[in-house]
């Protein structure tokens, strides 16, 4: 088999689709920090398409790591040795599918090794864009939208002469930008998050001017925040993934990746210092992408959760498989139109339904195998997110609360680690303090609900849906999620 890197692309198996440019003739024009699976399958491709059209090569991508640990050094490594290549399996529902190398990725820094040269990389004048994607979970902003500058992570940062988290290394870079005259650049979250740009400007400029309030003032001023809504279902990649994938295309690829054949990006049109062409590779640009977020995070990311969570507790493994439980297809069809659907705004021209039976769809993908432990993980961050607008919507119009309040009760009891037959797993949790999580386990069912994931539902106003909760989580508990959703007779 092939080993991948610049040297081999014209060598690679035909089928495999390599990038339509010279890489030579490329600049980086875009910074991203954190280059996991989901920008590599999403973010780079568009900018792969991108760098083949006529005078777009200036916006090839600068991968930034921002981690320290064995698997980032692991992942610098083998994007040294394979020049940033990478291949990219795109699985339809029926099977068929298409490897392509992906060769947008030109550079790759990982901040730990030294941060000071990350920086400095930020602020070369010709990055006119810092993408990133650190999780729904990292921008530490608390139920009412503040940012958290008390959170260790942060306020540790603060104090460093070099900083380390995102924050830190986006405002060192600003000032030396501001400093040298090179002005600002743009500032793009591709996290799922509500109005994900306003949640990043608060994050940055309050970060920004805790450190130094002029600089935050600048910040405000001249940086732009545009919102985004990136869609593309990317499992994480096992070992027996590696060889499968590797099999397929021919090339010996040492971080191959796999996602659905669907990808979605809208982006606002909001960048401060220039962008790629990236409307002639399939992304929509609008003035507002609240509607397309709405049905995103509400009826995608949320039906997602509401399936893992239970599947979890039931001993499924992936999304495909548990797509073949009846009982929670059901549970799935009736949340979307019941539930979600009625208070979401779609964008001119998107059909609910059809939307729903699209996602379920995705959903059954059985290519893409989805894990439903990655999509559960980090549940304490992603609840409040995707479910707060639904639910605050059924308990303040005092609608049926059955299908919320057994989502609630499996995210509770999932957390004690343990499926319907008793085999345990290990739970993926950075948000969970260990207050909450205590919360979580005491006896008293109804306890788990005083913890922050819940703050902004006001539950203290619904004591029906507490003692509902309360008793779903017993019935778990006594009869297992399968018996317990039966129960619901939805
Ligand atoms: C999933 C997402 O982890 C999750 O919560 O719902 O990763 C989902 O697969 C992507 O947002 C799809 O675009």
């Amino acid at each position: 088999m092939t080993a991948l890197s610049n040297a081999t692309l014209t060598t690679l198996p035909p089928l495999v689709l390599t990038p339509g440019y010279n890489r030579k003739e490329t600049t980086p024009g875009i910074a991203h920090l954190a280059v996991g699976n989901f920008h590599r399958a999403h973010q780079a491709l568009y900018i792969d398409r991108v760098l083949a059209r006529a005078g777009q090569q200036g916006w090839a991508i600068v991968g930034v790591g921002l981690r320290d640990n064995p698997r980032e050094s692991k992942r610098a490594t083998i994007m040294h040795e394979q020049d940033g290549l990478y291949t990219l399996t795109e699985f339809a529902t029926d099977g068929s599918h298409t490897t392509r190398a992906i060769g947008a990725i030109t550079e790759y820094v990982q901040a730990a090794k030294d941060r000071k040269a990350a920086i400095e990389r930020l602020a070369d004048p010709a990055i006119k864009i810092v993408s990133m994607t650190i999780t729904e979970g990292g921008y530490y902003v608390d139920a009412n939208g503040q940012f958290m500058l008390n959170t260790p992570a942060i306020a540790q940062d603060l104090q460093r002469s070099v900083p380390e988290t995102a924050f830190g290394l986006i405002t060192e870079a600003l000032r030396l930008r501001r400093e040298s005259g090179a002005g600002p650049f743009t500032v793009m979250t591709c996290d799922n998050l509500r109005d994900n740009g306003t949640v990043a400007r608060t994050a940055f400029c309050s970060y920004a001017t805790a450190r130094d309030a002029d600089l935050g003032a600048w910040i405000s001023e001249n940086v732009t925040f545009p919102s985004t809504m990136v869609d593309r279902i990317t499992p994480s990649v096992s070992a027996d993934d590696v060889a499968r994938l590797n099999a397929l295309s021919g090339v010996n690829d040492q971080m191959p990746l796999f996602a659905e054949d669907f990808t979605q990006w809208v982006i606002e049109d909001k960048f401060c210092a220039g962008r790629p062409e990236l409307e002639a590779v399939g992304v929509q640009f609008t003035d507002d992408v609240g509607p397309y977020e709405q049905v995103k995070l509400r009826m995608l990311n949320a039906s997602h959760s509401m399936l893992a969570l239970p599947g979890v507790l039931m001993a499924y493994d992936t999304v495909p498989d548990a797509m073949k439980d009846t009982a929670l297809v059901s549970l799935l069809e009736q949340f979307l139109a019941q539930d979600a659907s009625p208070f979401i705004t779609p964008p001119k021209g998107v059909s609910l339904p059809d939307y729903a039976r699209q996602v379920l769809d995705r959903f059954r993908n059985p290519a893409v195998g989805d894990q439903l432990l990655r999509i559960a993980s980090d549940s304490a961050s992603k609840l409040p997110v995707f479910w707060t607008d639904t639910v605050t919507g059924i308990l303040k119009a005092g609608k049926d609360h059955r299908r919320i309040a057994f989502g609630v009760a499996c995210f509770l009891e999932y957390l004690r680690g343990q499926t319907d037959n008793q085999k345990t797993y290990s739970l993926a949790e950075p948000a969970l303090t260990e207050e909450s999580k205590a919360l979580a386990l005491q006896n008293d069912p109804a306890a788990g609900l005083n913890m922050p994931v819940f703050a902004a539902w006001g539950l203290e106003q619904y004591p029906a849906f507490v003692k509902d909760v309360a008793a779903l989580r017993t019935a778990i508990r006594t009869t297992g999620a399968r018996t317990t959703l039966q129960g619901l007779s939805l």
